[in-house]
Parts: C-alpha cells; sequence; structure tokens
C-alpha cells in the first residue's frame, strides 16, 4: 500500500471511529430483565451493564423481580422516556401484544433477548438473540437417556411457568425421553429457577417417595434448582451425583464446583456473556442495517465431570 493510500485508510477509519463513538454514546437503550433469580441471570445483566459502559451506552436497567406487571411497566416508562431502543427478557411468553404495539407506534424498536414472547405479528421486534433452548432440551435428555441406559425413573424441577425456557426445555427433553419407554417422569413440578424452590421441591418429592426409592436421575430447567435439590437430598442422607445422577442446564460455576465436588454430573451451559452480542446488533440496526434474521442464535452445550475442571477454569472460577 502507498503511503499515501494509507494516509487516506487511517483518515478514513479516524473518521468512522469518530462517527461511530459519537453515535454510541448518544445511545439511551432501556433494558427490562427477567430479575435475579438464578446465577446465569446476574452473570448476564452484568455482561449487559459492563458491555454499556465500555460502549458509552446510556443503559436504563430495570429488574422486574419475576413479575410480568413491573416489566410491562418499565416498558412503558422506556416509551414515555423516549429511548432509543428498547431490550426485553421476557419473563412469560404470553400478554406481550400491547405493549410491544405501543412501542412500535411510538417509532421505538424493540429487541428480544434470551427469553421469547408467544405473538402472531413477528413485526413487533427486529429480532430475537437468544440460545436455543429446545436443544438444550434434547442434549439434556439424551445424556440422561445415555447415563440411565435407556431404563429408569426420573424426577423433573421445572422453570418458571409460562416462561419460554421452561416450556422448550421441557419439550427438549421429553422428545428424546419418548423414545426410552422404560424412562418415566414420576414428579415434576416447577421451582421458579430459583435455589429456594429446587430445595423445596425436592424436598417435597423426597417425602412423596419414601426418599426417592427407585428414582436414579433429576433433570432440572436450571443449575440453581439443581442446586437447591443437592442441598435437599444431602440433608436427606442421599447421594447426589453417585446413587442421583444430576443434570441441568445454565453451567454456572457453582454447578461445576459440584461436580468436582462429586455432587453433579452434567450441565447444558448456555452463555451468558452476551450483551456484545446484544449491542452489537442494537447498534447496528440503529446504524442502517435494518434487516435480520428473526432469531439470533446463541450457542450452547454440554459438559460434564470429564471437563468441569477446565470449564470453570476458563469461567474464572
Ligand atoms: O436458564 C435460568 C434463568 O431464561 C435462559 O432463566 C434463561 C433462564 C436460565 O433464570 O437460570
Amino acid at each position: 500500500m502507498s503511503s499515501l493510500k494509507y494516509l487516506l485508510g487511517a483518515a478514513v477509519g479516524a473518521v468512522a471511529m469518530a462517527a461511530l463513538t459519537v453515535s454510541a454514546s448518544a445511545l439511551t437503550v432501556g433494558f427490562s430483565q427477567v430479575g435475579h433469580e438464578s446465577d446465569w441471570r446476574t452473570a448476564f445483566s452484568k455482561s449487559m451493564q459492563d458491555t454499556a459502559k465500555a460502549d458509552g451506552i446510556d443503559l436504563k436497567f430495570s429488574d422486574a423481580n419475576q413479575k410480568e406487571e413491573d416489566q410491562l411497566k418499565a416498558v412503558r416508562s422506556f416509551i414515555s422516556e423516549k429511548v432509543d431502543a428498547i431490550v426485553i427478557a421476557p419473563i412469560v411468553v404470553t400478554g406481550w401484544d400491547q405493549v410491544l404495539k405501543e412501542a412500535k407506534a411510538a417509532n421505538i424498536p424493540v429487541f428480544l433477548v434470551d427469553r421469547d414472547v408467544d405473538t402472531q405479528d413477528k413485526s413487533l421486534y427486529v429480532t430475537r438473540v437468544a440460545a436455543d433452548f429446545n436443544l438444550e432440551g434434547r442434549l439434556a435428555g439424551a445424556w440422561a437417556a445415555q447415563a440411565l441406559k435407556g431404563n429408569g425413573d426420573i424426577v423433573e424441577l421445572q422453570g418458571t411457568v409460562g416462561a419460554a425456557p421452561a416450556i422448550e426445555r421441557k419439550k427438549g427433553f421429553d422428545s428424546v425421553q419418548a423414545l426410552f419407554p422404560l424412562i418415566k417422569t414420576v414428579k415434576s413440578q416447577s421451582g421458579d429457577f430459583t435455589t429456594q424452590g429446587g430445595k423445596e421441591v425436592m424436598e417435597s418429592f423426597i417425602k412423596a417417595t419414601d426418599g426417592l426409592k427407585g428414582i436414579k436421575l433429576v433433570w432440572a430447567h436450571n443449575d440453581n434448582m439443581m442446586l437447591g435439590a443437592i442441598q435437599a437430598m444431602k440433608e436427606a442422607g442421599l447421594k447426589p451425583g453417585k446413587d442421583i445422577l444430576t443434570v441441568s442446564v445454565d453451567g454456572v460455576p457453582d454447578i461445576f464446583k459440584a461436580m468436582l465436588a462429586g455432587d453433579a454430573n452434567a450441565s447444558v451451559e448456555l452463555r451468558s456473556d452476551i450483551g456484545p452480542d446484544i449491542f452489537g446488533v442494537v447498534k447496528a440496526y440503529l446504524g442502517g442495517k435494518k434487516d435480520w434474521p428473526k432469531w439470533v442464535v446463541v450457542p450452547s452445550d454440554l459438559h460434564t465431570i470429564a471437563d468441569a475442571a477446565e470449564v470453570l477454569k476458563k469461567k474464572g472460577g
């Protein structure tokens, strides 16, 4: 490259950079978060806040504490504040059409992240940046089927009723389980994605099944419920990870620690550090790239005791 061309290139680059910085620092984004019910969620919130800070975005962060009405209120206040974009991690799939229409009428683009909504009118949001929850359920189901050699009773801890990951993880797991008629789910209940919920539901399962008699595996829609269930099993003198196998979803540091302690067996990891992916889409859209697929998929993969130490190290745990 000639030195003239180089200088020109550098100058254009500098202008582009300056433009990007100016537009980014002028951006105000409202983010309606589900709550702080799990370790995955708090890590995800941190990723959103860190990315906004690094990008100079004014982030209006609202924690709905798992209450749908609070979430709707937050979105409406973002609309009245005339933010440049609204990012929503919807608690449940239902009840979204009206408020999404209000955002559209106000010309504010909406981006869904993590969880999904159930709407006929997909033009109400630009795109959704999220993992494939159904695949996560199938991965967990395949691991369970293999670990049980196709035979054994299981219990299930479901996520928040009506939440996309609870619906899809269940469907995914059940679709694999259906191939193994000797694997039966004898108890299934929601623990609301929390450690406490998982512990309480497992305590009731233990009572109802005479100490998990005949039960070979626990399947939980997230790691925090499993961590609570592990506590409950240990307090009842049972041996999770050995006599009763475990498989859950999220891949939070504590589940890998539990695996290394011999108390847990497998977890499907979904990335929580998706702030850069999400703001990347939001900034590109506001910068003029308007055509997006309706779903930008974030990968998920299964980990076991075999690579628990390695994964934990990567997570800095
Ligand atoms: O698995 C769970 C959280 O929506 C994917 O929500 C998310 C789920 C995650 O509370 O821990």
